[in-house]
């Protein structure tokens, strides 16, 4: 089926063509007929000389309702302009195409109309110009008159090849449908109405509603008119739920397929066309069938960030208008280009966004979302329209795989991150000696890492987890008999670090020269001449202690203040001189070097 939206003037004959060509009413409502007047969006369809199908969404012409207009062109791709050959050019011609244009819709068939009371030449001209100035481009232009049916036959033709125009369907994508219509049905329940854009609705669905918590079950579907268990894109397609009251759903509301759609009630977009220096600071925001308040914070020359009043289920890409209501007036198009912006809290946040912003354009990009978000899931990235390869091939590269769960993650950002895990373990071992790691939890917050199992997948060889705590393959890693004795010396030693074994306590210890080399590979004991090993804290803890000390020092004060010995201060001060902690004077006294 091939969908198409009537767009212009009012009474320029819209409905009457609609009514010519489908033999179907489009002003459903008894007021609309007595007025004469659409009002609302009208509905009818018919077959064309292809034998394929065209369904009419017949829109009011009349400003005053205008948002029902654009609720009805919203998720329609194709456009099917008139103008009446005797009143020519039009206000809301004006205003309906700039929607069109402003929406991106760019495939298109002009109507003139009425060309029974007058030359359709001059209007035809007029209207073709305006229409090539936008994103429809040149389109065909028919005379016709819903009159005397002239016309008629070559419309039909013209519309054959407008659908055949229009790309194929992506029958495969999620289901977003606008709903434009919901009503009751007498022992059916609740019933909305839309046009399906993409993918494929089939009775027994479970679908998503923003704002909702509970999944809508579709209990019947029907499309044309006529039941059917399945109904692919592009349709008009009438959905009756299971047990969803009516109050629930309305113009605006979306079915979507789950997990599928990020709900966003803050995107930032370009503005297409000529953006107006001062753009007002509340517009209404219309896309699909919704319309909705936004407030207008400009970013950069083109781009501003919108607030919307209510959330909507967007993705980077999708196209939307923003229209003044009070000016009746459409502001202009915009181009979605994140469904989740970071927050602009500090100073120059904003300058630096519209940077950012400057570089995109609306389609999606993985390894560009990556460098900007560093971190994030793979279902966060797919509800927001950013498609992620099922896992690293032939064609995609290695970071296009989750590095732990399904998180992704920037290859250069998680490379600095390993390095940092690194850092971390060693400080906190500086910092609690005797502690045997740091705790996994107290990592994670370190790293501001938002999930546990990043800092497992971060945690490399030499390093560990082992009971929850992240240390070298330290004291846990040694021969357990080794291990018992270099906890038996933090046990010992831990409130005076500077004092060493004695080497009968080695011995009794059981650390013989092998053991003794085993625990200093392993970080657990630090050896400063033979037989003389420290706990491997106490490097800096001496250090802190010297700086106490008035400068420049001498060995003997340097001994007393670590209440040690000679056999420990003078291999322990030259393997500070050697690791440039403190630096040896020509007088043999010492200052620690800051
Ligand atoms: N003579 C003539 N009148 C027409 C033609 N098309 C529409 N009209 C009349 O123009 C008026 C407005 O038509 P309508 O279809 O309601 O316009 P809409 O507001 O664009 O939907 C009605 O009185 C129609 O009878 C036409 O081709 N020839
Ligand atoms: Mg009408």
């Amino acid at each position: 089926m091939f969908v198409v939206a009537t767009a212009g003037h009012v009474d320029h004959g819209k409905s009457t063509l609609v009514r010519a060509l489908t033999g179907m009413e489009p002003d459903r409502w008894a007021e609309e007929r007595r007025r004469g007047m659409t009002i609302d969006l009208g509905f009818a369809w018919t077959t064309l000389p292809s034998g394929g199908t065209v369904a009419f969404v017949d829109v009011p012409g009349h400003e005053r309702f205008v948002p029902n207009m654009l609720a009805g062109v919203g998720p329609v791709p194709a456009a099917l302009i008139v103008v009446a050959a005797d009143e020519g050019w039009m206000p809301q011609s004006a205003e309906h195409l700039a929607a069109l244009d402003a929406l991106g819709v760019a495939y298109g068939l002009l109507a003139v109309t009425r060309a029974d009371l007058a030359d359709p030449g001059p209007a035809t001209a007029r209207a073709r110009a305006e229409i090539a100035a936008t994103s429809l481009g040149a389109v065909p232009a028919v005379a016709v008159s819903g009159l005397t049916s002239a016309g008629l036959p070559e419309l039909r033709t013209a519309l054959d090849g407008l659908a055949a125009r229009v790309p194929a369907p992506a029958v495969d994508d999620p289901v977003r449908l606008w709903v434009d219509r919901s009503f009751t049905v007498r022992g059916s329940g609740t019933v909305v109405t839309g046009t399906l854009g993409a993918g494929r609705l089939r009775v027994g669905d479970e679908l998503e509603v923003a704002g909702a918590d509970d999944p809508v079950r579709v209990r019947g579907l029907h499309s044309l008119g006529e039941a059917r268990p399945e109904v692919p894109a592009v349709a008009r397609v009438a959905v009756n739920l299971r047990g969803t009251p009516r109050d629930r759903l309305g113009r605006g509301d979306a079915l979507l397929t789950p997990g599928r759609f990020h709900h966003t009630d803050l995107v930032d977009v370009r503005l297409t066309g000529d953006p107006a220096a001062d753009l007002p600071a509340t517009l209404t925001l219309h896309v699909g069938s919704a319309a909705v308040p936004v407030r207008v914070r400009p970013l950069g020359p083109d781009t501003v960030r919108l607030r919307l009043a209510r959330p909507l289920p967007l993705l980077v890409g999708d196209r939307a208008l923003l229209r003044d209501p009070g000016r009746h007036h459409v502001t202009g198009g915009v181009r979605v280009l994140d469904v989740a912006p970071p927050p602009l809290a500090r100073r120059g946040a904003a300058a630096a966004r519209a940077q950012v912003l400057a570089e995109l354009d609306g389609r999606p990009d993985l390894a560009g979302e990556l460098r900007r978000r560093r971190l994030v899931r793979t279902g966060t990235l797919i509800r927001m329209g950013v498609p992620v390869p099922a896992g690293p091939g032939r064609d995609s590269p290695a970071w296009t795989a989750p590095v732990a769960g399904d998180w992704l993650a920037d290859p250069a950002h998680w490379q600095r991150l390993g390095e940092q895990v690194t850092d971390e373990v060693a400080r906190y071992a500086r910092d609690h000696p005797l502690e045997p790691g740091m705790p996994v939890d107290a990592l994670r917050q370190r790293l501001a890492l938002p999930d546990r199992v990043l800092v497992e997948a971060l945690v490399r060889p030499p390093l560990r987890i082992h009971a929850g705590r992240v240390g070298t393959a330290g004291v846990d890693a040694l021969p357990e008999p080794v291990a018992r004795a270099v906890q038996r010396v933090r046990a010992e030693y831990g409130d005076r670090p500077f004092r060493a074994p004695e080497a009968d306590r080695l011995v009794d210890l059981g650390l013989g020269p092998r053991e003794i080399g085993a625990a200093v590979r392993a970080g657990a004991l630090l050896r400063l001449a033979d037989n003389v090993v420290l706990l491997p804290d106490a490097l800096d803890g001496a250090v802190r202690v010297l700086a106490g000390l008035p400068q420049p020092f001498t060995l003997s004060a340097a001994r007393q203040a670590l209440d040690t010995t000679r056999r420990v201060a003078v291999p322990l001060l030259e393997l500070l001189d050697r690791r440039g902690a403190t630096r040896r004077l020509p007088d043999d006294a010492r200052i620690v070097v800051t």
